[in-house]
């Protein structure tokens, strides 16, 4: 196997014989040839949408499939079987009507033609086989943008998938996917797989905003909220991931039965939504963020389900109490198909013994989106012009296991106290429930949600910008991000393809960016790598 597409990667370079996130060679190897197969299937796509064949259950499967190979997903060697059967199904199917309707598929591509073995042992050793990164192109600064461009495009897919879920759609996305999908199977320049960098970051804007649409369109604007971080006795259920139609479903058919519903990790942001808060048995938050899940969930004492990324091996002490739902596996745990009946987990919730006593941790605020901010912002405007507020800092994106991310709760604790920090993702973990004060009665931390409110917050910033009528790299704004998985990648792509300038990214680089590539990147927008210490950094920025 040879992963390298999140930041634990294994010595800085790839993971070469199990992964350091829990993939086992089979999985690495499946994944690969799904990848390889959907590069197939988007070339066929690609070709069907210049005769008018557009079919939209392989746009959202295709979606679905890139999704599905995101670090902390699924880990289960069955169900990717079945996916790369379904895509070589599809794509045969799609060239048909391809070719029927006058179209032409130019590409020798060997994707095009791959054809899955017959049993499991055989499709591991295709995937193993494969030695797919090295198929991408020979030059290693190619196969880096190239590495860049699918590993943007996976988060790009799940932001996609979530909008899809919640019936928002936009075909320009899916010919994206299919395009980028297909030009890597090509030979490029160097320019136009920069800009095909960019093209990503820009398309994961409008997949973003499609998702933004779907989640306050049938959530409500996410309100300021106060949420408790203890429990109160009885029943319970905790849920992480992303989804907010899974927390929906859930809490829904948990309605009546005496059970506490709770959130993990990214599902945090949810209590600031209307109408998912209006639920009595909508409690507060458990736990932190996803590493510390093996430490923190055997204490849950319900059942626990994942609705997305990051699971990680649930140890055999809770394993029995967690499901899994959509796109994220692990094998033998209930996985909680399409139906969306959790009916297993709420019996499961109702069989454990629940808490047994109330323990109140103190509360954290959520609900900081951009209309909240925005709603508040002749007073944040007031605030810079008269010199209360100094600074603004995003703080934020993923969190993980390495000591390094220690400078983010340092950063978090140094900032003067007239700077104002918007975070997101669940990097905030790291600082979350710290009270930082306020300045002329908001907040200094503002939670503006999940991963993918990162388009909130870039709308706050636009609108800012305008108020004080300059560019966004002029405000006094400065982002220092941390990343861990693809998501992280393409939201970077976002910010460089709004040309942000100056971003300082942790605890370390890509493995997947060569030297030269990210020569280009400081070239372009001067990002640079986190200092030694947040103090040095925090001196730098402030000047
Ligand atoms: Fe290693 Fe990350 Fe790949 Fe897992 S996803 S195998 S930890 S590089
Ligand atoms: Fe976290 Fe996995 Fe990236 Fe949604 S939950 S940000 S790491």
């Amino acid at each position: 196997m040879f992963c390298n597409q999140c930041e634990q990667t294994a010595k800085g370079i790839a993971c070469t014989k199990i992964g350091v996130c829990g993939k086992t060679e089979a999985v690495a190897g499946l994944e690969d040839l799904l990848t390889h197969a959907v590069q197939g299937l988007c070339i066929v796509a690609e070709a069907g949408r210049k005769v008018g064949v557009v079919d939209n259950a392989v746009d959202r499967f295709t979606a679905e499939a890139i999704f599905a190979c995101l670090t902390n997903v699924d880990f289960d060697p069955k169900r990717f079987e079945d996916w790369i059967r379904k895509t070589v199904t599809l794509r045969e199917e799609l060239k048909a009507k391809v070719e029927a309707a006058g179209g032409s598929i130019d590409s020798t591509a060997a994707a095009l033609t791959f054809t899955p073995a017959d049993s499991s042992a055989g499709l591991e050793e295709q995937g193993s086989a494969l030695n797919f990164i090295t198929t991408l192109d020979a030059n290693e600064d190619l196969q880096s943008l190239k590495q860049i461009t699918m590993y943007g495009m996976r988060g790009l897919a799940a932001y996609a998938d979530h909008a899809a879920i919640l019936g928002q759609e936009d075909d320009e996305v899916y010919a994206f996917i299919h395009h980028a999908m297909a030009a890597i199977t090509t030979d490029m320049e160097l320019g136009d797989l920069v800009a095909l960098c960019l093209k990503t970051g820009e398309v994961n804007i409008r997949a973003m905003e499609l998702l933004d649409a779907g989640n306050t369109g049938t959530y409500g604007h996410p309100v300021p909220t106060s949420v408790p971080l203890g429990h109160i006795p009885g029943k319970c259920i905790l849920v992480t991931g992303h989804d907010l139609k899974d927390l929906d479903s859930i809490l829904q058919q948990t309605a009546g039965k005496g059970i506490t519903v709770y959130t993990h990790g990214e599902m945090l942001p949810c209590h600031g939504y209307p109408e998912l808060k209006k639920h009595k048995h909508f409690y507060g938050h458990f736990g932190t963020a996803w590493q510390n899940q093996q430490k923190e969930m055997p204490k849950f004492p319900g059942a626990i389900i994942f609705t997305t990324n990051c699971i990680q091996k649930p140890a055999d002490s809770y394993k029995d109490a967690v499901f899994t739902t959509g796109l994220v596996g692990w094998p033998d745990v209930t996985h909680i198909g399409d139906d969306k009946d959790f009916g297993p987990a709420i019996n499961k919730a109702l069989s454990m013994d629940g808490f047994t006593d109330e323990v109140d941790n103190g509360s954290v605020m959520v609900g900081f989106a951009r209309n909240t901010v925005l709603g508040v912002a002749d007073k944040i405007i007031e605030g810079v012009k008269s010199k209360a507020i100094r600074h603004f800092f995003l703080l934020g994106g993923c969190d993980g296991a390495k000591p390094g991310r220690n400078y983010f709760t340092q950063m978090a604790e140094e900032i003067p106290s007239d700077c104002m920090i918007l975070t997101l993702a669940c990097g905030k973990f790291r600082f979350f429930d710290k009270d930082l004060g306020d300045i002329g009665g908001i907040p200094r931390l503002l939670d503006v949600g999940q991963c993918n409110d990162a388009y909130s917050a870039i709308q706050i910033a636009v609108a800012l910008a305008g108020a004080f009528e300059c560019g966004v790299n002029d405000l006094p704004l400065s982002f220092v991000l941390s990343w861990y998985e693809q998501k992280a990648v393409v939201i970077l792509l976002s910010l460089f393809s709004l040309g942000i300038k100056d971003i300082r990214l942790g605890p370390s680089l890509p493995a997947f960016v060569t030297p030269n590539v990210l020569d280009v990147l400081v070239e372009n927008f001067n990002v640079m790598p986190i200092g030694e210490t947040a103090t040095d950094d925090l001196k730098t920025i402030l000047g």
